[in-house]
């Protein structure tokens, strides 16, 4: 009798076991689709990898009327774009590329998921960015710098020869969101990514993502014509150099002929560049963009400069690029952080965007949560990639903001971009936390089209991820808006910034003082806490950051009463009583935002606690304890940011708040032991 019950409980178990998910299929899981249409019920001249690839798909997973695929060379305006239209029997999607029909195939492969209406479809899309870029942080020996969804996917070892599945399940995931282009390796570029074997295995990547529409990019060393051949130095106005890059620039096309180009980290964080042999970014920039241009290929230039000065960190990048203005060619684009310190859970925006009035710029976002919990803790960053997009620069005026001013609607330029710092790695489930391919997903979605809601989205990848049932959507999707905010307010609420523990970034470490190392990594250069108040004054009497806004942005963040509080600690050193818009003393304020942070995460645990039967068991034990690290954390970066800037307002933590848990003087022993520099 016990053995029978054993039996039939592992034969219960297999059932579910078997149903167990490891999140490797990421928003493409079609669970109850057995199979698609048959191949005569899809309509198509000619033949073409990516249609081939379109096809399969349709007749793996598309469960409706015949399909007719169609190119269409009067649709060429809409770029990458098609339309979708439909009668009582067929789908027509036309495009004048065969790219522009897969993604039109992705298309209706979400509505079907997301059980949205397919009939009587009148759709016409066009993506918002020419060049829809992933950055990967690779190194060439596997490890990813900021990553933490294990090693690198590319097995560099393994290339040319041996070629691993996952390439092409990655190229299909990005295509299926219209990302069109990666950079493979890290900004902090060795020399040798541009040796001939390594354009070897490069070019069995290029090969792999050619049919779903992804070109190849590499991140390059400044330095390399120095440190790969030896030549006399890397001067970009050295004719030697500029010969060097023009030849390595026919190898490459000739190894890659759709080669997209070059993203450039010079002259940072102790990158060689140009100004080593006292020239300019534009003198180093040209250089590469004349290499590249006999083949159409673009450089991207990152504006992310800075160097141990006087200068408010926050200034510098304006400060060095607003004097190059109109001297880069026209195949070159600035690549600008949102921010102007770097990738914080909330930034004022770069207040670069905007004054590059004859440049092209882009904008660069951060997917992987370098300084938002890494991959234990949920942040869905849709609303962060939003609110940067919409934020209003004033440079044209009124409503010129940062995808105006990206997207080719306010500046007419040859190109326009956006790119994204990867969160990919080896993990089955790609990155790291479940919900952290939500930020993955967001991120091409709003590449495409920028005006889609934070909603919107997260509602599509939660029914395409997990399941269309309302109890579970409705609930989670409530977690996915507000976790942002809960970061901010657990880590750095009201504009506080960079308080994090040296080198990796994880938890809190605001007493830091790296006394003999650069003030500009030490948290209390950017908290700038005493017993007057708390924040760094960036208005006329301190940096005058402000400056660097168009009117009327600087005279509003450099008045304490109009800048809005969540930046108020951004751009102002605010007295501990001053009396905040709810009649709250900062103090307070900042105490109740801490709490609240925290209390949002518990109920997050509780939520999800609840959907446990909506979801398969695996995904479900997974959330739910990086949701207990989560908690575990935020009550952390609440106590300690407390309880050391308590030692400065000598106010009382109000009463009817949490309690700390620890001691001020323990959680200053913690060291992480999770390596890197700043
Ligand atoms: C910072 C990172 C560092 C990067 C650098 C960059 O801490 O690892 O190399 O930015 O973007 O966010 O170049």
């Amino acid at each position: 009798m016990q053995n029978f019950k054993a039996y039939v409980l592992i034969f219960l178990l297999i059932p579910f076991s078997m149903f167990a998910e490891d999140g490797s299929q990421l928003w493409l899981r079609f669970p109850n689709v057995k199979n698609g249409i048959s191949a005569d019920k899809i309509i198509s001249k000619g033949n073409n990898p990516t249609i081939e690839i379109a096809k399969n798909e349709l007749t793996n997973f598309w469960q409706g009327q015949t399909v007719e695929l169609r190119t269409d060379k009067a649709l060429k305006n809409q770029k990458d774009g098609y339309t979708i239209k439909s009668s009582s029997d067929k789908i027509t999607i036309s495009s004048s590329k065969e790219i522009g029909l897969l993604y039109g195939v992705y298309h209706i492969l979400r509505l079907q998921q997301t059980k949205s209406n397919i009939n009587n479809l009148n759709i016409t899309e066009k993506p918002s960015y020419d060049v829809r870029i992933l950055n990967h942080w690779d190194n060439l020996d596997g490890t990813i710098e900021r990553g933490y969804a294990g090693y690198s996917l590319w097995k560099w070892e393994d290339l040319p020869n041996k070629i691993s599945p996952r390439y092409k399940e990655y190229a299909r995931a990005n295509a299926s969101i219209g990302i069109n282009s990666v950079v493979l390796n890290n900004v902090n570029a060795s020399p040798n990514i541009l040796r001939k074997d390594y354009l070897d295995k490069v070019k069995v990547l290029a090969d792999i993502f050619r049919p779903y529409g992804i070109k190849v990019y590499l991140s390059v060393n400044f330095a390399s014509p120095k440190v790969l051949s030896g030549l006399e130095n890397s001067d970009p106005l050295n004719k030697n150099v500029q010969k060097w890059w023009k030849d390595k620039a026919s190898e490459i096309y000739q190894t890659i002929p759709d080669f997209g180009g070059f993203l450039v980290k010079a002259n940072s964080e102790g990158q060689p560049g140009p100004q080593d042999y006292g020239r300019t970014h534009a003198d180093g920039a040209n250089m590469m963009a004349d290499a590249l241009k006999p083949y159409g290929g673009n450089i991207m230039w990152r504006a992310f400069v800075y160097s141990p000065s006087k200068e408010d960190r926050a200034k510098q990048a304006y400060l060095e690029f607003v004097p190059l203005d109109g001297k880069f060619r026209d195949n070159v684009i600035v690549q600008i952080k949102n921010g102007p310190i770097d990738f914080q859970p909330r930034e004022a925006f770069n207040p670069l965007f905007g004054a590059l009035k004859k440049t092209p710029e882009m904008v660069e976002f951060q997917i992987t949560q370098e300084y938002l919990g890494f991959s234990n803790h949920l942040a869905f960053l849709a609303p962060l990639f939003k609110e940067v997009l919409d934020s209003d620069t004033y440079s044209d005026g009124k409503g010129s903001t940062i995808a105006k001013l990206t997207d080719g609607t306010l500046r007419k330029n040859k190109f326009t971009a956006i790119s994204a710092v990867a969160n990919i790695g080896e993990d089955k489930n790609w990155t790291g936390h479940h919900f952290a391919q939500a930020n993955w997903y967001a991120f091409g979605r709003l590449a495409w089209n920028h005006s889609l809601s934070s909603e919107q989205i997260a509602d599509e990848w939660i029914k395409m991820t997990f399941t269309d049932n309302q109890d579970f959507v409705k609930p989670v999707k409530d977690i996915m808006l507000t976790s942002r905010e809960s970061v901010v307010d657990y880590m750095m609420p009201l504009g506080l910034h960079h308080i994090f523990a040296s080198g990796h970034h994880y938890g809190p470490e605001p007493w830091g003082d790296y006394k003999g190392g650069r003030p500009d990594w030490s948290p209390v250069y950017y908290h700038q806490a005493n017993e007057k108040g708390i924040g760094f004054d960036r208005t006329k009497s301190g940096s005058n950051a402000v400056s660097q806004y168009f009117p009327p942005l600087d005279e509003l963040y450099g008045n304490i009463k109009t800048t809005p509080e969540n930046l108020i600690l951004w751009f102002h050193h605010v007295p501990w009583d001053y009396k905040m818009k709810d009649g709250k003393m900062l103090w307070e304020e900042l105490a109740y935002k801490y709490d609240s942070g925290v209390k949002n995460v518990r109920e997050y645990q509780k939520t999800w606690d609840k959907m446990q039967t909506y979801v398969d068991s695996e995904r479900f034990a997974h959330v739910q304890s990086r949701l207990k690290i989560q908690t575990k954390d935020a009550v952390w970066w609440k106590d300690a940011c407390l309880l050391y800037f308590q030692q400065f307002s000598k106010q009382p933590i109000p009463y009817d708040i949490e309690r700390p848990v620890h001691e001020l003087e323990d959680l200053k022993k913690i060291k992480l032991n999770m390596g890197h520099h700043n």
